[in-house]
């Protein structure tokens, strides 16, 4: 038994294509009673196959599973979430019907996918005379051209008779065996993504999700996020065919039990993914093509359906290369999205037009942006051209720069570049090496523009704070972190920039936690410096028995260069402000605290300090001991019981 893989159906309505996969597994996959009395398929339908090997490998089985979709034209956004993370696309053309709208519209929308592996059935030949067919088939091969499926084996078929089923099962096989060879040159290590077609409640299971894992793997126990948003959930179990499995590959139709989460929170087109894994953006950058039938073109500016994964949204189109896109043209656009949506690099998707619904064009993904790119801004543009089309370290900074200040997990943006193991290593050493990549602390990557900006953001709010606080040694750590300039910089981020900026010497320590612009002096005159000498010494030989500030300062002193002298004292630590017009030095408000928690956690004391008591254990005045005691009740050192003092707990 070798990889997963999912094949889908595609074709024109009550082309057969229901009748094949009932005549491949046995199950009938119109179950609905709808389905049922209309004769038609509404909803995706899922089933197992199993497959011999290809004619070159019969020994290796290949698992595969089918999701069958509708060929009803209102049902075309069904058939794109089917379609969303299939490996091989099974065209159905009924013989005696021939090419029809679908045919055409789902073709198209499996090579916009890059659905590279593909069989075509035709059906029905018991209805179709020989000459007929023959005329079929020419036909299409002429439309097959071109396409992913150009050399799709053709496979004529008979459900009502059972012919041609087993021919039809050996290419599904040679087809799903190719798919699976090409997964395993795949990257090893790349995310798990399952895009979620159903979520429904299963009694005695809780909330349980259906897709197509389209990439990675996941076990049991593994934490998910769902996309679009950032909650987290934990996977139960997993299903694969109604089978209970330990872990699941890519490839594999999946149903996933889940922790954590209602199945009203969750839906088709949202995704599952591992941690870190996927970003959301509301702008998507693309590579647009538009399809050679497209009945008209790509209008500026036009609003469209944008099909992502098993999404549905609605997008404004903002071409980058042409006010207007011919049909068969190519070029970078900008799909500015009615909300957020999780994309890689890479991803395939669809647009079609509202009305009438029918499908323009799609492309490749070259990144979700968070952040609004503008059709005006020449580097967004550029950035968005090189992710296009440069080469891997310059992809890399391109995606680097996109991403913007926002702290990066480690590997996001290598897949935001397309990039994945050694190339992603070797881009990121190369950019490190040129200085556009800076290694955080704990060794993530940031943009060399984005630190500038970090670093711009701190010295402006130094600035700033030297201009307001003029007799201010420097600005508080603490302060610096809540600065609005500085909201900017990750959190985390911050004592690693600031680092920086002390190491190259345009910041420096002034003392007591403070930052300060290498040349920023305080601006004290020499009647400020003498006013502060005598206070800090006034105070300090004062100890518990501190004078007013006036009197400190001495008579020639001015009140208002008292007071700013005062509020400096206070804001560099060197006094501490009690309250009303009560100041202690810095030490002496230590020692107060110390001497009254030593007094009553001594085992002498168990009544607790009267006022008297106090103004005996610091050797002051009753003047000094009332606003004392207050601020020690004020600060959580002791409360009033009574007539005494006692010690908060703790
Ligand atoms: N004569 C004949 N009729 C067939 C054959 N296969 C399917 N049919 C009939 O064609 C009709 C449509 O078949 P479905 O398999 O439901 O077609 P479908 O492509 O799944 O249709 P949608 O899902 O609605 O797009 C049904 O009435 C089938 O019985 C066949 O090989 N021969
Ligand atoms: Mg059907």
């Amino acid at each position: 038994m070798t990889d997963a893989v999912t094949i889908g159906t595609a074709g024109h309505i009550d082309h057969g294509k229901t009748a094949l996969v009932r005549a491949l597994t046995g199950v009938d996959l119109d179950r609905l009673p709808e389905e049922r009395a209309r004769g038609i398929t509404i909803e995706l339908g899922f089933a197992a196959l199993e497959l011999g090997g290809g004619e070159d490998e019969p020994a290796a089985a290949v698992r595969a599973g089918l999701v069958d979709v509708p060929g009803h034209e209102r049902f075309v956004r069904t058939m794109l979430a089917g379609a969303a993370a299939i490996d091989v696309g099974l065209l159905v053309v009924a013989a005696d019907d021939g090419v029809m709208p679908q045919t055409r519209e789902h073709l198209a929308i499996l090579d916009l996918l890059g659905v590279r592996h593909g069989v075509v059935a035709l059906a029905k030949c018991d209805l179709a005379e020989p000459d007929w067919r023959e005329l079929v088939e020419a036909d299409l091969r002429e439309v097959l051209a071109g396409t992913t499926l150009a050399d799709a084996p053709v496979i004529p078929t008979s459900a009502r008779r059972g012919e041609g089923i087993e021919a039809l099962r050996h290419a599904l096989a040679a087809a799903a065996t190719a798919a699976a060879a090409d997964r395993r040159h795949a990257v090893a290590d790349e995310p798990f993504r399952l895009m979620i077609d159903r979520s429904f409640a299963l009694t005695g299971r809780g909330t349980v999700v259906t897709g197509t894992a389209a990439s990675g793997s996941v076990a049991v126990g593994d934490v998910l996020e769902v996309h679009p948003g950032d909650r987290t959930v934990r996977v139960r179990e997993l299903h694969v065919h109604g089978r209970t499995q330990d872990r699941v590959e890519r490839g594999g139709r999946v149903a996933i039990a889940l922790a954590g989460v209602h199945h009203t929170e969750i839906a088709r087109g949202d995704e599952l993914t591992s941690p870190g894994a996927v970003r959301d953006g509301a702008m998507l950058a693309v590579r647009l093509r538009m399809l050679p039938g497209a009945p008209r073109p790509l209008r500026p500016r036009e609003r469209v359906r944008l099909h992502l994964g098993t999404a549905v949204r609605s997008a404004r189109v903002r071409l980058l290369d042409a006010p207007a896109l011919e049909p068969g043209g190519e070029g970078l656009a900008l799909l500015a999205i009615d909300g957020p949506v999780p994309a890689i690099h890479g991803q395939p998707f669809v647009i079609r037009a509202e009305s009438p619904a029918l499908t323009l064009g799609g492309g490749a993904v070259l990144v979700a942006a968070s952040r609004p790119i503008r059709r005006s801004a020449e580097a967004g543009v550029a950035r968005v051209r090189a992710l296009a089309e440069a080469v891997e370290a310059e992809r890399l900074h391109a995606a680097l720069a996109i991403r913007g200040e926002r702290r990066i997990p480690a590997t996001a943006p290598w897949t935001d570049a397309g990039l994945a193991g050694e190339d992603a290593a070797t881009a990121m050493a190369g950019l490190g090496q040129r200085g556009d990549v800076v290694l955080a602390d704990d060794a993530k990557p940031v943009h060399a523009a984005t630190l500038e900006s970090w670093t711009g953001a701190v010295l402006v709010a130094l600035a700033r704070h030297h201009r307001e606080h003029a007799l201010s040694a420097g600005m508080p750590r603490d302060q610096l972190a809540t600065a609005p300039a500085v909201r900017r910089v990750a959190e985390g981020d911050l004592p690693w920039v600031v680092g920086r900026t002390i190491a190259d010497g345009r910041v420096r320590e002034a003392g007591g936690g403070r930052l300060a612009l290498a040349g920023f002096e305080p601006d004290l005159t020499p009647r400020h410096r003498t006013i502060r000498t005598r206070l800090l010494e006034a105070y300090r030989e004062a100890g518990f028995r501190p004078p007013d500030p006036p009197v400190a300062a001495g008579p020639e002193a001015r009140r208002a260069d008292v007071d700013a002298m005062m509020r400096l004292c206070v804001s560099e630590g060197d006094l501490v402000h009690l309250g009303g017009g009560t100041y202690l030095d810095a030490d002496h408000e230590r020692a107060l605290r110390d001497r009254v928690r030593g007094h009553l956690t001594a085992e002498t004391a168990t009544e607790g300090l009267t006022m008297s008591g106090l103004r005996i254990l610091l050797d002051t005045t009753r003047k000094h001991a009332v606003p004392f005691g207050e601020y020690l009740d004020r600060i959580g050192v002791t409360r009033r019981r009574g007539d005494v003092r006692v010690l908060v707990d703790g």
